[in-house]
């Protein structure tokens, strides 16, 4: 069975996972997914033309963007399900090919003959079958050129990316027409043989800008539900009582939880990436929700062990569950792993029941760390900030961001929060801040020299807070004494990047590696168009980011 896959930094050997994959992924699942997102390109394909014609259907919508959700790193290692959705998919595509076809007739025009595979591929209805199709779609069907196939991934594995921030805003129920047009007329646009490198390249852009609006949706959705993050010490200790620990991103589906779980003696901790969740005033008032247990998603495996209640994930990122807790594990959402049980819906009864039939923790409580420091409570504060550059008190902001991982390199990003100057201000989000979240960097004037500005998905408060700073200053990003040291692990941290070259951000440090799926001359014009560099050494790196 063949099998490549090179859309995460841990992909084998930095060049693509071609036996198995290094997330665990297996060359059935990878084949299965490549055959998803071929048909999903079909739907993509008739739902663009029908747009233009003003026609939509949410239906199709939330399908494409779970679909590629379903392909995104950590998320679905089940070929059952993604096999069954592929046949959904089939449904779904025909749909939107009547749709095209109902809006033509309402404009009186006359449709167009649509031949690309994308829209007429029957995939097989068993699952062998299935996953020989696959093979055949992987993503050297993108394009011969290498330099074109690369940007079209780019562009792909961004779309993956938002589609993740769109899921959790349409869980919200928020959602944007034009955000969804350019889902379907990008999607579409991977297989448009007509296309050049440049019209890639500015697709890439379009898409660095549309997932800007996807993630003011997703602050938008998390604020009216749930208020503005407010700077919160979160607990790193345990409570006596039974215990339910939530892994992924999804704000609602731990709201949800919350509620069942109120007054039953069953404490909520937090996982990885929904540590920011203990800012949010909608959230926190629950009182169970009591602590933050364990670091970054990479280390789950060993953590997970010492967790005696259920454990639930609500996205990415799972790893093969070791069997000293594969018992008491649950997934939600588009999370899937063979034989672990699957929550659907909002009923969380069988979790619940789950941390009820186990030992649960005794009282040790530990430091606090601090969290919830979004754009609303930095710029609450921005007088403050704004007078502690004037006054030299504050020399330069080091946005320290991303995700975590696995592979070694990734102790950069401890070395250079360490050895920041002590009159320099750390901005943080996403799964990257475990390596030192924990430690101790004090303040600067009242103001935390460490701000937690939330989870990846929160990059947006991010960029509110760099462009707040920048119109204080009366200057462009680029002018502030701010750098951006970046980790990246699976597609969101690319649609990231994407953004924050849309908003002309240079100087950018990447790292641990660069993406295997960026050519040499991909490279070149990141570099000579944005100056964006691989991560060094850290003491080098912040002396030139310093100008010392
Ligand atoms: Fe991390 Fe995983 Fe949040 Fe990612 S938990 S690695 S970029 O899924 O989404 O930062
Ligand atoms: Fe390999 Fe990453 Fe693809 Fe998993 S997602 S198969 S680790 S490249």
């Amino acid at each position: 069975m063949s099998m490549f896959c090179n859309q995460c930094e841990q992909t084998a050997n930095g060049t693509g996972c071609t036996i198995s994959g290094v997330c665990g992924k297996k060359p059935d699942v990878a084949a299965l997914q490549d055959l998803l997102r071929h048909i999903l390109t079909g739907i993509a394909i008739f739902a663009s033309k029908a747009g233009k014609l003003g026609a939509s259907d949410p239906e199709i919508d939330k399908f494409l963007v779970e679909g590629l959700f379903t392909t995104v790193t950590n998320v679905d290692f089940d070929p059952a399900t993604i096999a069954s959705k592929i046949q959904q998919a089939v449904a779904i595509r025909s749909k939107a090919q009547s749709m095209y076809e109902k809006a033509c007739a309402s404009k009186g025009v006359t449709p167009e003959a649509i031949t690309e595979d994308a829209a007429t591929f029957t995939p097989a209805t068993n699952q062998a079958e299935m996953v020989k199709q696959g093979e055949a779609h992987g993503l050297a069907s993108l394009h011969n050129d290498d330099d074109i196939r690369s940007v079209i991934e780019i562009l792909l594995f961004g779309l993956k990316g938002m589609s993740a921030y769109m899921d959790h805003a349409l869980i919200l129920e928020k959602n944007d027409r034009e955000i969804m047009q350019f889902f379907h007329s990008a999607l579409a646009a991977t297989t448009d043989k007509t296309l050049g490198l440049m019209d890639y390249v500015n697709l890439c852009m379009e898409c660095g800008k549309h997932n800007l609006a996807t993630m003011k949706l997703l602050n938008e959705g998390n604020t009216e539900h749930y208020g503005h993050p407010t700077p919160t010490p979160v607990q790193l200790g345990t409570r006596k009582g039974k215990a339910i620990l939530v892994s992924g991103h999804d704000l609602r589906m731990l709201e949800e939880l919350l509620k069942q779980t109120e007054g039953k003696g069953i404490n909520i901790y937090t996982h990885g990436e929904m540590l920011p969740a203990h800012g949010y005033p909608g959230l926190k008032k629950y009182k169970h929700l009591v602590a933050n247990f364990g670091g970054a998603w990479q280390d789950q495996a060993k953590e997970f062990a010492n967790f005696p209640g259920a454990i639930i994930f609500n996205t990415n990122c799972i790893q093969r569950p070791a069997d000293s807790y594969k018992d008491r594990l649950f997934t939600w959402g588009l999370v899937q792993w063979p034989d672990v049980p699957h929550i659907d819906g909002w009923d969380f009864s069988k979790v619940i029941a789950k941390a009820e039939s186990l030992q649960g923790f005794e009282d040790n409580p530990d430091k606090a760390i601090l969290t919830g420091f979004g754009h609303n409570a930095v710029l609450g504060v921005a007088d403050k900030v704004i007078a502690g550059v004037k006054s030299g008190a504050i020399k330069h902001f080091f946005l320290i961001g991303g995700c975590d991982g696995a592979k070694s390199g990734r102790n950069y990003y401890t070395e250079f929060a360490e050895k920041v100057p002590k009159d320099c201000v750390i901005l943080t989000l996403a799964c990257g801040k475990y390596r030192f979240n924990k430690m101790d960097f004090g303040d600067i004037g009242g103001i935390p020299r460490l701000l937690d500005v939330g989870q990846c998905n929160d990059s947006y408060s991010a960029v509110e807070i760099a462009l707040a700073l920048a119109n204080a200053f009366g200057c462009g990003v680029n002018d502030l004494p701010l750098s951006f040291i970046l980790s990246w692990y699976e597609q969101k941290a690319v649609v990231v990047l994407l953004t924050l070259l849309h908003l002309g951000i240079k100087n950018i440090k990447l790292g641990p590696s660069l993406p295997a799926f960026i050519t040499p001359n991909v490279l070149n014009f990141l570099v000579e168009n944005f100056n964006i560099g691989p991560i060094t050494v850290a003491e080098a790196d912040l002396k030139a980011a310093l100008g010392n």
